[in-house]
């Protein structure tokens, strides 16, 4: 066969034009030439596939430019070390990046094909539990759209968080099997694989008089990437997300095939292959199982590797390492890349120890994403010697010299050295993750500024001592251009009519809104807006679940991830509360807003509690939707499954956003910022990113109600005592008897009882406490909707007031305090 000519090896792929006719023919040989179809035999998942590599193909000529670009300019880097991006649907972001939108509607509407059922055939990428992943997935997208060099490292996991469903009810579990039908996004590299080790044992040797250590592992797998296209905004870039998967090593099946066991070779290649089979589904709550230590250090020895290999040029002076690339933790999960990092300099680059720990402290930053005791992860000491030897005694090596500086600075204080050790000797010997990261990294983040605060004074008080400047804040943000430009096409359009286009990229300039927010025809058209989102989520949620959503209710929502701490118990209680109200003649049907309220939420699979309250929710639904005497005015509607592509179309919707954890227990948020710039007024705390929200938008567009987190403290200190706020309040009492009392559960007394007493003699979420204020908010809530213009009015200045809640700001700040990469322009 004939080697391309050198000309056309060099030559830039060429980009396919831009016109509905180029759109057509390249969508048509993609049938033939992907999929081995013709349009009249395709499949709606082969026109899917060809549609999406349509779009790809635009995509590749730049970002083969860009990867060109980043290695020569040998330019300062981000390599963002993440365990989870939630990316949702790649279609819509994709055209929308590159202009294509109107384009492949018509070139497909030419074909006869009607491009929203292909867009409903994509299945989500759900690499990711909440928060912290969706905010690594809108993190890359502003990367790219702001030119920073930059790489996303993660784990391609072959089934994603499960899928929800509700039998009678309650939460049942399936696997997210999203590749099914194959991923036309990624692009995979099995010839790149790298070989990554576990086990065995260490020992040393004698290196010209200087005794050594060396790890001798036990077995290895393979780590193959794959690459994702992070298309920038109208920029004409492309970044890479390179995800790992493992597969058996050759070496490895070997062995065993040589011992003539053919099936204990198979069973080998399964648990090898395990790494990287599941997400672990749990959110802020991680359970310390050795199969996830082994996909932490999987995905960062891999990505570690990977850029020294292919990011720097042959012969780079590995002590200028800082100069080329800061590795962003994303939390706890991938710390073992500190010891890992130390590894490679030490062991395999031949490194002085001192010299390779200067540059380790120079090349990580961690960001921490909780105040949650049980979510700062720790590892036993037994497991990791057993699961990575060497990287055991580097920890122990660092610590040792960490406590020893620490001594030197403050005597032999043991309490303080035992409280800054970063191995914990009781319950049982364990390496404290957080501290690691914290020792080794040249900055340690928050993710709003109360978390910031709280976690220098009380999560991590002598460290801030000890290093004065490494602690800082870079408050969370979200992309305006999945959260906005596409989830609300119509406010969109609105903006763009009143700003013109560059709010995209420059969020702040929503601040331009204030003075149409005193416009009555802006109103009027705001509100026709709003009102056309609700029809859309109508139609959707008929079609999905069978719903009906009444017209003319207030949409409450509250989608997040359930766990005690948010409180979607709060919820349900202000919920039966109003129920309460209508049942027992103390207030009438007619006279009570109506409302929707909307719940998404997954529970940890192996969360009791948090599965208890679905079942309640589901349960409280069932009645109060179907007792006569509420006369339609309060429904309580919770689809199954809620993920990126459901928020797509719930937030715009919604005309009330639940943002009400206890004071102190949620680090940011990021729904609570989308759904103020989608025009949703926020009921909610003083926690987390509320606090800023409440500090841009104003006292008077915000319902803020409960303890802040000093009260919170204090009545701790006092002596939290939940059954004393039962006896005091009638509204309370009578929600709590009303559950208790089996009228959400067939009379059986027994189903909720378990939530009843937990509310009333644990209560480790302070519900009971925050129950009254909650209740008097809501009540401002119901009056200020009813002056529907006023209403309208408050959620255009919350729009123009957040502005600041971009993630390109978040990433501004990264640069600015953290990472000093200038984008490259
Ligand atoms: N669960 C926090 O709880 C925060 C996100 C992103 C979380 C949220 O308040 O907005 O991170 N924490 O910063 C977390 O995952 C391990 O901790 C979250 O998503």
């Amino acid at each position: 066969s004939s080697k391309p000519s050198h000309a056309l090896a060099l030559a830039p792929v060429p980009t396919p034009p831009s016109t509905v006719d180029g759109f057509v023919k390249q969508f048509l040989e993609n049938l033939n030439l992907e999929r081995g179809v013709t349009l009249s035999t395709a499949s709606p998942n082969d026109r899917y596939i060809a549609l999406a590599t349509t779009v790809r193909d635009f995509l590749v000529a730049r970002w083969l430019e860009d990867i060109r670009r980043q290695k020569e300019a040998q330019a300062k880097g981000v390599c963002y070390l993440s365990a989870e991006y939630l990316l949702g649907r790649q279609l819509d972001n994709n055209l929308l990046a590159t202009r294509l939108t109107d384009i492949a509607t018509e070139a497909l509407a030419a074909c006869g094909i009607d491009i929203d059922e292909l867009r409903a055939l994509e299945v989500e990428p759900g690499l990711g539990n909440g928060g912290l992943g969706r905010l690594a997935a809108c993190f890359i997208d502003s990367l790219a759209t702001m030119s920073v060099p930059s790489i996303g490292y993660g784990i391609r996991y072959e089934y994603g968080i499960f899928r929800q469903t509700f039998v009678d009810g309650q939460q049942v579990e399936q696997p997210d099997a999203w590749l099914t039908l194959g991923s036309p996004w990624e692009f995979a590299h099995p010839e790149a694989a790298q070989t990554i080790s576990f086990g065995g044992y260490t020992e040393t040797f004698d290196e010209g008089g200087v005794t050594r250590s060396r790890w001798v592992p036990g077995w290895n797998v393979q780590a193959v990437p794959y690459n994702y296209m992070v298309s920038g905004y109208h920029n004409g870039r492309v970044n890479t997300l390179r995800l790992w998967r493992a597969v058996a090593t050759d070496a490895f099946d070997l062995r065993i095939f040589n011992s003539g066991d053919y099936e204990k070779a198979v069973r080998a290649q399964t648990y090898a292959e395990n790494i990287s089979k599941v997400l672990y589904p749990e959110d802020s709550t991680p359970q310390g199982k050795e199969l996830r230590l082994q996909q932490q250090y999987f995905f960062v020895a891999a990505s570690i590797r990977d850029f020294l290999d292919h990011m720097l040029t042959p012969g780079f002076d590995l002590s200028k390492l800082p100069d080329r690339v800061i590795f962003q933790l994303n939390d706890t999960h991938p710390v073992i890349a500190v010891p890992e990092f130390m590894r490679v300099l030490v062991d395999e680059e031949h490194m002085e120890w001192d010299a390779a720990w200067e540059i380790t402290q120079q090349c990580f930053a961690y960001t921490c994403h909780t105040l949650l005791p049980e979510a700062l992860e720790v590892w036993s000491v037994e497991l990791l010697g057993r699961l990575l030897p060497r990287h055991l005694e580097i920890i122990y090596r660092i610590n040792d010299e960490f406590l020893a500086a620490v001594r030197e600075r403050f005597g032999d204080d043991e309490m303080r050295i035992r409280n800054m050790s970063i191995i914990a000797e009781s319950p049982e010997r364990s390496v404290r993750m957080a501290y690691l990261a914290t020792v080794a990294g040249a900055k340690v983040n928050g993710v709003a500024e109360l978390h910031s605060q709280l976690l220098r004074e009380k999560v991590l008080p002598d460290f801030d001592e000890f290093y004065p400047g490494k602690f800082t804040n870079v408050t969370n943000g979200v992309t305006p251009r999945r959260f906005l430009r596409l989830a609300n096409p119509g406010l969109a359009g609105l903006i763009t009519d009143a700003l013109g286009a560059g709010w995209t990229v420059d969020l702040e300039r929503l601040r331009g809104l204030e003075s149409f927010a005193e416009d009555p025809e802006f109103r009027a058209r705001f509100a026709e807006v709003k009102a056309a989102n609700k029809r859309v989520l109508s139609d959707v949620l008929r079609a999905r679940d069978g719903f009906e959503v009444s017209d003319g209710h207030m949409l409450d929502v509250m989608v997040k991830r359930l766990h005690e701490y948010k409180r979607q118990m709060l919820k349900v209680l202000h919920i039966v509360t109003s129920y309460e109200r209508i049942v027992s003649g103390r207030v009438r049907a007619e006279d009570v807003q109506g409302r929707a309220f909307i719940f998404g939420a997954k529970a940890a699979p192996g969360y009791v509690m948090a599965k208890r309250i679905i079942h309640l929710i589901n349960a409280v639904g069932e009645v109060v939707n179907n007792d006569p005497r509420v006369e339609g005015r309060l429904q309580v509607l919770f689809p199954p499954n809620y993920n990126v592509t459901l928020a797509e179309r719930v937030i715009p919707a919604a005309d009330l956003s639940e943002q009400i954890s206890l004071a102190g227990k949620e680090a940011s948020g990021t729904g609570n910022m989308k759904f103020a710039l989608n025009g949703a007024l926020t009921i909610g705390t003083d926690d987390g990113a509320n606090v800023e929200i409440r500090e841009l938008v104003g006292d008077d567009n915000f319902f803020l109600f409960g303890m802040t987190e000093p009260e919170v403290e204090e009545l701790w200190t006092r002596g939290y005592k939940p059954a004393e706020f039962y006896q005091q309040d009638e509204d309370l009492r009578r929600a709590i008897d009303l559950i208790a009392s089996g009228a959400f559960s067939n009379g059986d007394r027994t189903v909720f009882e378990p939530i009843v007493s937990n509310l009333l003699y644990d209560d480790r979420f302070m519900v009971l406490a925050d129950y009254a204020s909650y209740i008097r908010a809501q009540d401002r809530v119901d009056a200020a909707y009813a002056d529907q213009d006023a209403w309208t009015k408050a959620a255009i200045l919350n729009i123009a007031r957040c502005g600041f809640f971009s993630s390109d700001r978040s990433i501004r700040d990264y640069i600015d305090r953290i990472w000093h990469t200038p984008p490259m322009l």
